[in-house]
C-alpha cells in the first residue's frame, strides 16, 4: 500500500515539507479554484505536478475531479460538461496522474453537526448528532418531512435542544452542517440550500441512478482508453440526507455502480469511514467483495450510537476493525504485485485535532498531528500484518 497525504494545495496551512515529516510518499490533491465543470489546463496541472514533486513526493490521486450538479440532476444540454471532465482526464493522464476520486452526493459533500467535539482524553473530532441534524433540518430549515427519517428519541431531543439553543449556537450548527466541501471554499447560507435543494425536487434514487449511469456511460470508456481508474467515494453519511438521494452507500449500492460500468476504469474509493457510518455495513467484507475495482482507500474509524449518531474514533478505535480491513487489502495488493500492478495507495482520512493542532485553522478533519498519529497507527499495523506473511 502507498502511504500517501490529502494536502489542499496553498491554501493548506500544513505545508509540504511538514508532509515530508509524517513518512508519507504519495500527495492526493486537486486544482481546488478551478469553478466545477471548468477543464483542468494541463500547464496547471504540471505546475502543481511539478511543485510536488521537487517536494520529494509523487501526486497518486487526485481528490477530488468533482462532478457538475447539473450532471447529477441531469438538467440541461450536458455534453458540453461531459466533454470537459473527459478533456481534464486526458490532461491529467498527459501528465501521468491516472487515478481520480470522486463523489456522487447531490449537492453536499460530507456532513457533519459539530466540527470540534471533544474526545475523552483531550483533542477534538467531527461529529454527526442525528438529534442536532433533526433539529436543523426540522426546526432551522422547515423540512417537516425529516420526521420520518428519524427514530423518535432523535425528534424529542432535537426539540429541546433548539427550545434552549441561542441564536449563536444556530449559526454554528448551520456552518458545521455547510463545512463539508473540503477544499471549496464557497457555503450555502440558509436560502441558498433550500434554493439548491428545490433544484432536487422530483429527483429521486431511480433519477439520480440514471444520471449517474449516463456519466458513467459518458466518461468511463474514456478513462478507460487512458489507461485511467476512476474511484468513487461513498456517501457520508451512508443514507439520505435532507431529502436528498442518495446512491453509494452500501454493498448493493456499490454493486449496481460496478455493474453499470464492468470496467477496470470504473472503480471504489474504499472510505471505511464512510461506509463504517451505516449499521448494516461490513467494512472488511465489503473490502473483500470488491477488492479488485479499489483504485484508493481512506482508513479511518467511526463509533456508532443507537440514535444514528455517530463520531470519528482514533483509526484503530471504533467500531470497524482496521485490522481485518488491512488485511484484506494488503492480500489484494499481493495479487496485484503478480499481475505487474501497483499497489494500492491509502492515506488516513481524517484525524483528531490533538495538541498543536488546536487552533492551527486547518480544514475541519484534516490536521496534521491527528493524522500523523492515524498514519503512524495504520503503518504499524500494515508492517505487523506484512511481517506474518
Ligand atoms: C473526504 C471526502 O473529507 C472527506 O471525508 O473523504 O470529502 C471526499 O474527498 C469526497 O467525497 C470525494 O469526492
Ligand atoms: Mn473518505
Amino acid at each position: 500500500m502507498i502511504e500517501s497525504w490529502r494536502w489542499f494545495g496553498d491554501h493548506d496551512r500544513i505545508t509540504l515539507p511538514e508532509i515530508a515529516q509524517t513518512g508519507a510518499r504519495g500527495i492526493v490533491t486537486a486544482l481546488h479554484d478551478i469553478p466545477y465543470g471548468v477543464v483542468w489546463p494541463r500547464q496547471a496541472i504540471a505546475a502543481r505536478r511539478a511543485q510536488i514533486m521537487a517536494a520529494g513526493f509523487d501526486w497518486v490521486v487526485v481528490e477530488s475531479l468533482p462532478i457538475h450538479e447539473a450532471i447529477k440532476r441531469g438538467e440541461g444540454d450536458l455534453a458540453p460538461l461531459f466533454s470537459a471532465y473527459r478533456q481534464s482526464m486526458a490532461n491529467l493522464a498527459a501528465e501521468g496522474i491516472r487515478t481520480i476520486c470522486y463523489n456522487f452526493m447531490p449537492l453536499l459533500d460530507w456532513t457533519r453537526t459539530d466540527l470540534a467535539a471533544p474526545v475523552a482524553r483531550g483533542g477534538t473530532c467531527l461529529r454527526f448528532s442525528a438529534p442536532r441534524m433533526a433539529a436543523f433540518e426540522i426546526h432551522m430549515l422547515g423540512r417537516r418531512e425529516a420526521e420520518a427519517d428519524y427514530p423518535p428519541e432523535a425528534l424529542a431531543a432535537a426539540a429541546a435542544w433548539f427550545q434552549q439553543a441561542t441564536e449563536a449556537d444556530r449559526q454554528a450548527l448551520l456552518h458545521a452542517i455547510m463545512s463539508g466541501l473540503p477544499g471549496a471554499f464557497d457555503r450555502y447560507d440558509l436560502a441558498g440550500l433550500r434554493k439548491g435543494l428545490a433544484g432536487y425536487a422530483g429527483i429521486d434514487a431511480a433519477t439520480l441512478r440514471q444520471n449517474y449511469k449516463r456519466f458513467l456511460d459518458e466518461v468511463v470508456p474514456a478513462a478507460a482508453d487512458l489507461g485511467m481508474a476512476l474511484c468513487v467515494h461513498p456517501d457520508d453519511p451512508p443514507r439520505d440526507i435532507l431529502g436528498l438521494p442518495r446512491i453509494v452507500s452500501d454493498a448493493d449500492d456499490i454493486a449496481w455502480i460496478m455493474a453499470a460500468a464492468d470496467s477496470p476504469a470504473n472503480g471504489l474509493t474504499l472510505c471505511s469511514g464512510s461506509l463504517g457510518a451505516n449499521p448494516a455495513n461490513d467494512v472488511p467484507a465489503i473490502a473483500a467483495r470488491f477488492a479488485d475495482r479499489i483504485a484508493f482507500a481512506h482508513l479511518r474509524n467511526v463509533r456508532k450510537e443507537a440514535d444514528g449518531s455517530f463520531e470519528e474514533a482514533a483509526h484503530l478505535e471504533g467500531d470497524t476493525d482496521m485490522v481485518a480491513l488491512i488485511e484484506v487489502l494488503l492480500g489484494e495488493d499481493a495479487r496485484r504485485v503478480l499481475q505487474g500492478r501497483p499497489p494500492i495507495p491509502f492515506r488516513p482520512d481524517h484525524g483528531h485535532e490533538l495538541l498543536d493542532d488546536l487552533g492551527r485553522g486547518t480544514h475541519p478533519g484534516y490536521p496534521l498531528i491527528g493524522r500523523l498519529r492515524g498514519l503512524a497507527e495504520l503503518r504499524g499495523v500494515i508492517a505487523g500484518l506484512a511481517h506474518r506473511r
